[in-house]
Order: structure tokens, then sequence, then C-alpha cells
């Protein structure tokens, strides 16, 4: 589109609508959350949000400000819940004040900051107001689909000899998890979800339209470039120069392209709830019937998505999980449940569900037994889906540019954990 053409879209979008992002839910809210908020002693907030509603974009960002000050001033958990609603208040004060300037990105980046750090007491106001504005970016920026060709992430099969030579010792040597096709889900119930086995299902995952659409770079970019998402930087979360980002999907997306062929720190999107955010990503996957034989509840979906060799250390969840993989190849390596105490967990209390034993590179004095336990292990083909029982640890290293998603689902008898 030429710049002119452009500019009377841009023109045409600011004022075709009146340019609000209508918010019934926070105008009926807002007393509400303020009272509590000054319930909390956030006077200079509640001050500021006023300011806001009235148009005030520097006070806007000040009460955003503030109250991300008070989502980090201690552990996650101990975070007054009133004050993530107060960030997404800000937030969406924030984003309003943007989309009446005709400045969707920032409104877009606003609300995605929301949705990110802030509680749930906002969450679908902030859905809507996000598909309403990424509606007026992609018709401002042209960002519909323009027939581009695909940017495939991965296009070659793996010469398994030579990545065999980047797992762990011991890699693929021992007993491999079963793979299964169009496992019934009596025989899943019955052979694997009740005896806590691994197994790997093959062609269940056939019909999803991620299968065909996330090997494809134009197609993320179209469909989510512009949205704002939380990376991982660094070897792995246990190494201490790790870090995390927040950073356009863009962004993410050339750094995943080109971390296959430089050194640059590894980008990890990692353990992000990236569906609950991003509506258009949901819509290509399917949650797999396996989920529902327990009589159980979905816990979490995760995105896991980045570029060759991230590596998710030795670790354990509580909860039943399927690791299925769309794009790209990943080893796995499963030691029982029952092996816990020999796989050294770490002692602080935020890591306890993490072993001491790095197995990229095996301290033997320290761990002298660890090579004599029993593992299974496998890889990940696209296309097929991982049974991990509860509480059974893994190890993850992505082999080729890898997008995976696990679904994380709990036993009937323990719904209220
Ligand atoms: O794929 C990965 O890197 C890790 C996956 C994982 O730990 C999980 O699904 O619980």
């Amino acid at each position: 589109m030429s710049t002119s053409a452009a500019d009377a879209v841009a023109g045409e979008i600011a004022g075709s609508d009146d340019g609000v992002l209508e918010t019934p839910f926070l105008d009926s809210e807002r007393w509400n959350i303020l009272q509590s908020i000054a319930e909390e002693g956030g006077y200079a907030y509640a001050t500021m949000t006023s300011l806001a509603a009235a148009g005030d974009i520097r006070a806007a960002e000040a009460a955003k400000e503030m109250a991300w000050e008070q989502l980090h001033s201690g552990p996650w958990h101990s975070v007054v819940p009133i004050w993530r609603d107060a960030y997404s208040m800000a937030c969406m004060h924030l984003a309003k004040l943007h989309y009446a300037n005709g400045e969707f990105n920032q409104a877009i980046k606003a609300l995605d900051m929301g949705i990110i750090m802030g509680g749930m007491m906002l969450r679908d106001e902030l859905n809507l107001a996000i598909r309403k504005a990424s509606e007026k970016e992609k018709a401002r920026s042209d960002l519909g689909d323009k027939g581009e060709s695909e940017i495939k992430f991965v296009s070659q099969e793996i010469n398994v000899a030579e990545v065999q030579q980047s797992l762990p010792i011991k890699s693929l040597s021992c007993k491999l998890v079963g793979k299964s096709p169009a496992l019934s889900l009596e025989a899943f119930l019955r052979d694997h979800y009740l005896s806590g086995t691994p197994v790997v299902i093959r062609d269940s995952m056939d019909h999803w339209p991620a299968k065909s659409k996330w090997n494809d770079m134009n197609y993320l970019r179209r469909v989510a470039g512009f949205r704002t998402v939380p990376v991982e930087v660094g070897k792995n979360y246990l190494c201490p120069e790790w870090k995390q980002e927040l950073i356009t999907f863009s962004e993410f997306l050339e750094r995943t392209r080109s971390n296959d062929t430089t050194s640059v720190e590894t980008t990890y999107l990692a353990q992000h709830q990236l569906f609950d955010q991003i509506q258009e990503l949901r819509q290509d996957i399917v949650i797999p019937d396996y989920c529902f034989t327990g009589g159980g509840e979905i816990r979490s979906l995760n995105a896991w998505f980045g570029p060759a060799r991230t590596v998710t250390p030795l670790h354990h969840d509580p909860h039943h999980n399927i690791l299925a993989q769309v794009v790209g190849k990943k080893y796995v390596r499963l030691y029982s449940a029952s092996l816990s105490d020999e796989l050294h967990p770490h002692s602080e209390t935020m890591l306890s569900n993490s072993s001491q034993v790095d197995l990229d590179n095996i301290d033997e004095k320290e761990f002298p037994n660890i090579l004599d336990l029993e593992f299974q292990d496998c890889i990940l083909e696209e296309g097929e889906m991982l049974y991990i029982p509860p509480k059974w640890w893994h190890y993850v290293r992505s082999l080729t540019t890898s997008f995976s998603v696990s679904f994380w689902w709990s036993d009937a008898e323990k719904l209220d954990d």
C-alpha cells in the first residue's frame, strides 16, 4: 500500500468510530476497586487513576508505575491481589488514552501488560479491547494476509548422530518411551493415566490448524506480531545470568530465526499462558480428549516456543501433562516420581521441584549414583504428544526450532488444589 493510501486508511480508522475504547465493566467497578486500593494505603494511586479517567495520560502512566512497584515489592504470591487488578486498571486507562489518540500499537502494548501482569477482574474487558485495537492496528499497518510466501522455521531433517552428541550422557541408550498410534481413550485411561505410565501418542493432532500454520513465521507475525510477550533469556532458569524480558512477538520471532545460526543468548517463550492472551492462536489448537478421561479439570495451557538448544532443566510438576509437539523436535528424558530423593531436589521452596543435578554437565563427585538411575527417554517428533504423569521428573532440550503446547490437568479428587 502506498504511504498516502495507508495514511488515508489510518485517518479513516481514527475517525471512523468515536475513537473510544468502551469499558463498561471498568466504569461500573472503578469506585469499588479504588476503595479497596485505598484500604491498602493506595491513596496516591487512587488520585492518579481519577486524573487518568479524566484524560491525563501522564497520570495513567504514573498509576501504572505505582501498581508495578507494588507487584514487585516482594515474592509474587505475597502481593495483595487487589494490586494486580489496580495494575490492569491503570493499563486499561492508558490504553484508552492511546486509543483515543490513534496510537493503537501503544494501546495494545498497555492492554497486553494488563493481561500478563494484572489480575483477573478486568480480563474479559482487556481481551475485548485488544480485539478492537488489533483490528485497527492491522488495518493501519496493512498487516493483512498479502499472500506472502511462507518463511519456514524448520525445513530440514536433523542429523540424529550429530544431535546425539549434544544430549546428556546415556541418552537414547536405555528404555525408550513407548509410542502408540491413535491410542483409544480406554487404553489411555487403563494403561497410562491410572498406572502413571508415560506414553507418546501419535496421529492425534493432525486436525489442529496449528499443524499447518505455526511453521510459518509470516503467519505468526501476521496474527500476533504486534503483541507483547514475556520471554526467558539465558541458558536456563537455574543459571544466575538468566533473566526475563517483555518483547513484541515479532522481535521474538526474529530472535528465534537468527538464534539457529548465531551465538546470541537463547530466548525462550517458556511456560507462558499464550493462548489465554492471544485468542487467534488458541483457535489453532484443540484440547486433547485424553485430558478429560479422569474427570479432572484443565489447569493451564502453556506455550513453549524457541530456537534449537533451549533447555528446561530436570524438574517435576504436580499435574498430569500432555506435551504436544507442533513444530520441530525435542529430546525428553523422564525419571519416575519414586526417584525423587535420588534426584536431589533443591532445598529452597521456590526451586524444590527442580533437581540440583545438571544433566548437561553431571558432577559425578557430588552425585555419584545419578548415572545408575533408570530413566525413559525419546525424541518427541512433530505431531506427537507425550503424556507425563504427575510428579514425574522431566528434562527437555529442543533439537530444532520448536513450538510445543503443554496441557496440565488435575485429578477429579484434587479439584481444590
Ligand atoms: O518443553 C519444555 O521445554 C518443557 C516442558 C515442560 O516442562 C512441561 O510441559 O511441563
